[in-house]
């Protein structure tokens, strides 16, 4: 049988840690000739929790979970990590600067990306789900520098699910004939979901939906998504996140089907006027377990705008923490 895949969570005890674990331990993740060893970093007050965590895993008696490894080092957690799913992260608290946030992620994230660096599997893929997504991937990226860039992606699938059911309800269709989507930029509130180039029956989706509809409720139901959970349910999307983190996985290593695309952030090669280096949402294919970038998509002024809005916030991003040492 197949060797297992270690597979590393960080933020394990958390929420999304909850939804994520089991469904990655059932085999939807990896497929289910794949067995996997998590490997669950926590800060040393949630080990306790964590270990919880893990006895109910031991006791869904999954046949594809080869072991459970939890701990409060990266150098451990990481270590022979095959796929690391960096969720842990600092919330932005009560007066919390944009500095002080960008900062205390930077404690987090240098590390772990160093830790990785050092010790992970050779083929190791990342994908960072803990916010600021895409800047905290950034930070990893940067100090790892013996591991191709292109291993490091942040998430943008949760935006982009929560875009393709928008347009499947508006549009009356099943939520599996919506193709083509993509959401373009920074995981925050200036994300570009762009129904110019998505699709229903083949034909886009911007001429079938009046343009007021697609600028002044479409884009920002689905960029304050992640607001309305919060108002709705008290506590921030979970489930859907985790949903999101496997989808993007499963993409990444079994491949994208034909004929469609989705989102992720990976590391600009200047695609698209996105300046190098940045980890940007845009659309991509994945075959042979290497994310590709959608070429030759047309550009209209709206999404230029849009793209170049939200690709700004990331170069301002990226300046503060350069300027705080984080990279
Ligand atoms: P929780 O607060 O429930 O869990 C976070 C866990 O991370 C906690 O158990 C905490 O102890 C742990 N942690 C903190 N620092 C750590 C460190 N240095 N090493 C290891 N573990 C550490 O948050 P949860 O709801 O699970 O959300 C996690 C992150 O996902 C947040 O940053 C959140 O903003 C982000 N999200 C990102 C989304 C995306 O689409 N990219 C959507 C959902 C979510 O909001």
């Amino acid at each position: 049988s197949k060797a297992p895949v270690t597979v590393t969570v960080t933020g394990a005890a958390g929420q999304i840690g909850y939804a994520l674990l089991f469904r990655i331990a059932s085999g939807v993740m990896l497929g289910p000739d794949t067995p996997v060893v998590l490997n669950l970093l926590e800060i040393t007050p949630a080990l306790k929790a964590a270990e919880g965590t893990a006895m109910e895993l031991d006791d869904c008696a999954f046949p594809l979970l080869a072991g459970i490894n939890i701990t409060d080092d990266p150098r451990k957690a990481f270590d022979g990590a095959n796929i690391g799913l960096l969720v842990g992260a600092r919330p932005r608290g009560p007066g919390m600067e944009r500095a002080d946030l960008l900062e205390a992620n930077g404690g987090i994230f240098k590390p772990q990306g160093a830790a990785i660096n050092d010790v992970a599997a050779d083929d190791i893929r990342v994908l960072v789900v803990g916010n600021p997504a895409n800047t905290n991937a950034l930070i990893a990226q940067s100090h790892a520098p013996d591991v191709p860039a292109e291993r490091f992606t942040a998430m943008m699938r949760l935006d982009h699910n929560r875009a393709k059911t928008q347009v499947a309800q508006k549009l009356g269709v099943p939520v599996s004939e919506v193709t083509k989507m993509t959401i373009w930029g920074n995981h925050s509130a200036s994300q570009y979901p762009d129904l110019f180039h998505a699709e229903v029956g083949g034909k886009p989706v911007a001429e079938q939906v009046d343009q007021a509809w697609l600028a002044d409720t479409f884009i920002p139901t689905v960029a304050k998504r992640g607001a309305a959970i919060i108002d709705a349910r008290g506590a921030s999307s979970a489930a859907s996140a985790a949903n999101a983190a496997i989808d993007h996985i499963n993409s990444w290593v079994l491949g994208t089907p034909a004929g469609d695309w989705v989102s992720s952030a990976v590391v600009s090669d200047g695609s698209y006027g996105i300046p190098e280096g940045l980890i940007a949402g845009v659309p991509a294919t994945s075959t042979g377990g290497a994310w590709q970038v959608v070429q030759g998509l047309e550009i209209d002024d709206f999404s230029r705008a849009k793209i170049d809005a939200s690709v700004k916030e990331l170069a301002d991003e990226r300046d503060a923490v350069r300027s705080l040492g984080l990279i």
